[in-house]
């Protein structure tokens, strides 16, 4: 019966993982994947992650199922993060949580349900995107378009053509919209900005799926959160997938949640009704763990502080690893103006390397970067940074 199956094309990014690590260089670099790295190149297991596990470990707390949508304390503590705890939708009950198998799990699990719910719609997703919405959209059985996004002349936001291009969707389209630290480009869109489309997608009656996989990662909590503030104020019902892959280091693990903003307390209670039976027919339930970890340190004021603290360690590190390579590639001749890299939010830059170059420093160098041009910022570190450096002027050269 397989005789006849054809080899699927590696996902673009994932398979750089497996280059890189048949790569036998000991100078080898991988900028490829969105990871998070410490100085020293590892990933961080946090410190209040840890704290949070050995408490768990000791309580050894039986596994039972979990309910289909996941932990309560997980799924509240989620809302809060996204929406503040003063929020009148939460407390107008008006807000739905699952817990999700990362935040990949919870734009699938949003996917089917919208599917079933808006058989006809098309979803639209930026110009260029995460590899993987794509895919993912088109594998819950809708049609998928691009709306105007990143304008490679100013490396920023095409903020006209996008408005345009939201401003002729049908009416129910889905637009799937990166909350913060726009990946791959790195290139986000102001407050001001943000209204803009909030009113365009009233106007038109738009259905937004906000993804969240990098709060905390620009500027803070709250303020990565000024896109969900302003949706959340607009009346209008939305999707939210967030992910605690990379805020909380637990990549493996998982952790991620569907948020879903109806226009009432009922409406939520049916909406949430629906979701389950979409989990329910997928994988039941989600794991225990990571969860449980999240919770605990989100409801614990210590261990909060703490991972509040290691966030902004990560941040500010990601920043200094963008001007230290600003000022490498100067320091090298580099002719190119790079200082963009210093604008872009979040874990990448779109660094504008061609495929070409991209492909020079991979078999030169072993220097591993996404052919878009895309590098992981969050993967330089003190020690890499110089070999980086000599390898982008090179190919530039
Ligand atoms: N959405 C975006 C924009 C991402 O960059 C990622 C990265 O992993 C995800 C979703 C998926 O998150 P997770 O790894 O938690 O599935
Ligand atoms: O864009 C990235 O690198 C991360 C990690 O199918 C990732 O979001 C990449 C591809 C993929 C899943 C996760």
């Amino acid at each position: 019966i397989f005789a006849a199956v054809e080899m699927a094309p590696r996902d673009p990014i994932l398979g750089l993982n497996e280059a890189f690590n048949a790569d036998t260089r000991t100078t080898k670099v991988n900028l490829g994947v969105g990871v998070y790295f410490t100085d020293e190149g590892k990933i961080p297991l946090l410190g209040a992650v840890k704290a949070a596990e050995k408490a768990r470990l000791e309580a050894a707390p039986a596994r039972g199922y979990q309910p289909i949508e996941g932990l309560a304390a997980y799924n509240n503590a989620v809302a809060t993060l996204l929406f503040g705890k003063d929020s009148a939708l939460i407390t107008n009950n008006q807000t739905l949580t699952i817990e999700a198998l990362g935040g990949t799990g919870a734009l699938k699990v949003g996917a089917d349900y919208l599917k079933r719910l808006l058989p006809n719609a098309t979803v639209y997703i930026s110009d260029p995107s995460w590899e993987n919405h794509r895919a993912l959209f088109e594998s819950a059985g809708f049609p998928v378009s691009n709306y105007a996004y990143y304008d490679a002349a100013t490396r920023g936001v095409n903020f006209e053509g996008m408005l345009a291009d939201l401003r002729t969707m049908p009416a129910q389209s889905i637009v799937v919209l990166h909350a913060c630290c726009h990946n791959p480009t790195g290139a986000d869109i102001t407050a001001d900005q943000w209204k803009q489309v909030v009113t365009a997608i009233k106007e038109r009656n738009l259905i937004a799926f906000l993804d969240m996989a990098y709060q905390g990662f620009a500027d803070g909590i709250k303020e990565d959160a000024v896109a969900l503030d302003l949706f959340a104020a607009s009346g209008l019902q939305f999707l939210v997938s967030s992910s605690f892959s990379k805020s909380f280091s637990l990549y493996g693990e998982r952790v991620g949640a569907l948020t879903i903003v109806a226009a009432s307390k009922d409406e939520a209670s049916r909406v949430l009704s629906q979701v389950k039976r979409v989990v329910r027919t997928n994988y039941s339930n989600p794991p225990t763990h990571g969860g449980a970890v999240v919770a605990a340190v989100l409801s614990s004021p210590e261990l909060r502080q703490q991972w509040e603290d290691e966030l902004a360690g990560m941040r500010v590190r990601i920043r200094e690893m963008r001007s230290a390579i600003v000022e490498k590639l100067a320091a090298r001749g580099v002719k190119q103006d790079f200082s963009f890299v210093l604008k872009q939010r979040g874990m990448f830059s779109y660094t504008g390397l061609t495929a070409e170059q991209v492909e020079r420093m991979k078999t030169e160098f072993g220097v591993y970067a996404v052919s878009t041009g895309r590098i992981c910022v969050a993967a330089l570190n003190t020690k890499n940074i110089d070999y980086v450096a000599d390898a982008i002027a090179a190919v530039l050269k």
